[in-house]
């Protein structure tokens, strides 16, 4: 682990000190010439980004299921047809409410595999807690058991219908305790041109209950307006990111939970279920009421392919290790 994932001092609010790391990590962000040509952004790709100059570019369809006629186009799709009934039902009600879980999706033997090797990883520490303390971050990186994980045919098959795309698994996160983390929509973190391009899978390592800090979200918050460095007042300036600006995110969410009265529901998991996610669905973690309790799970996030990837909140370009090299593909929905 890098000294930068530990690091939490005011280097890391000054935007020069990434546009250097983008130099040194040209392998990561060379996908993205052919991609700011293709949506029209002149700049270089080793420069800050946010959603304030994206706006500016032409506008650009949003992912399939977003759109208003979701669905009617769902109602005659031939390639629903491929997922069992059941599931079938869970997506046409996608549009609507942003989730969809997936129960017993992985079995005790796959989950235990994935315990252990976490564990291992720890304990090799060829993986650590990032600076929240809480988060290993892709471990993928180096298990060929989690790999196998995130590239699961019956997932990613669910996921691309979804987007409409093929997914790209970007990051996982592994948490051995409950998060606690307060509402967000995953689109302050990883963002996407055109917005809606992410897809997230939580997958339950063991059950969870009201002790040990289960998932919440907001059924239907997607459809609620993004939440960009727009719409809050973050402190960020041309050359630094606001100190307090996450701070002030949350904030702003809670202020819009309130206004919409939004309705809170919990994923009470058994261990092997999985819930998916919206790119801007509202979820987070509840309080541990236990604290000897753990909560093991793991995050996967997925970019979809050819849209410019990046992270709003710090204004960085994505450093996607694993992009794959074909030519620009947009599986055609019927
Ligand atoms: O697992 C949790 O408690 C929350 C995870 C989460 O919010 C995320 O990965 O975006």
């Amino acid at each position: 682990m890098g000294f930068i994932d530990k690091y939490t001092g005011k280097l890391r609010t000054y935007k020069a000190v990434y546009t250097l790391n983008n130099i040194l990590q040209y392998k990561k962000l060379k996908h993205n010439k052919a991609l700011y040509k293709k949506y029209k952004l002149d700049q270089s790709i080793y420069s800050p980004i946010s959603s304030s100059i994206l706006k500016q570019l032409p506008p650009q369809p949003s992912p399939w299921l977003d759109a208003p006629d979701a669905a009617q186009k769902l109602k005659v799709s031939q390639q629903l047809e491929q997922f069992a009934q059941e599931l079938q039902g869970k997506i046409k009600a996608w549009p609507d409410n942003g989730f969809l879980s997936l129960e017993g999706f992985f079995g005790e033997e796959e989950v235990d595999k994935v315990n252990t090797e976490i564990d291992k990883l720890l304990e090799s520490h060829k993986v650590d807690f990032n600076y929240t303390n809480k988060k290993i971050m892709f471990a993928f990186r180096h298990s060929e058991a989690l790999k196998a994980i995130l590239y699961t045919p019956a997932l990613t098959s669910i996921l691309e219908f979804i987007l409409g795309r093929q997914v790209i698994p970007f990051q996982t996160i592994n948490f051995i305790k409950g998060s606690e983390q307060l509402a967000h929509s995953d689109s302050i973190h990883m963002t996407t041109h055109p917005l809606g391009n992410l897809i997230a899978v939580w997958i339950a390592l063991e059950d969870t209950d009201k002790s040990n800090g289960p998932l919440f979200y907001y059924p239907g918050s997607h459809k609620l307006p993004y939440i960009l460095n727009d719409n809050f007042e973050g402190g960020n300036t041309k050359y630094r990111i606001g100190d307090f600006v996450y701070k002030k995110y949350e904030e702003k969410v809670q202020q819009v939970v309130k206004e919409e009265q939004l309705q809170k529901k919990t994923f009470y998991a058994k261990k092997g279920d999985v819930f998916i996610w919206h790119a801007n669905l509202l979820h987070g973690g509840s309080p541990v009421l236990n604290p000897e309790s753990t909560r093991k799970s793991m995050v996967i996030h997925y970019y979809a392919k050819d849209v410019i990837c990046y992270h709003e909140i710090t204004q960085r370009p994505a450093l996607i290790s694993n992009y794959p090299i074909s030519e620009v593909q947009v599986i055609e929905m019927d």
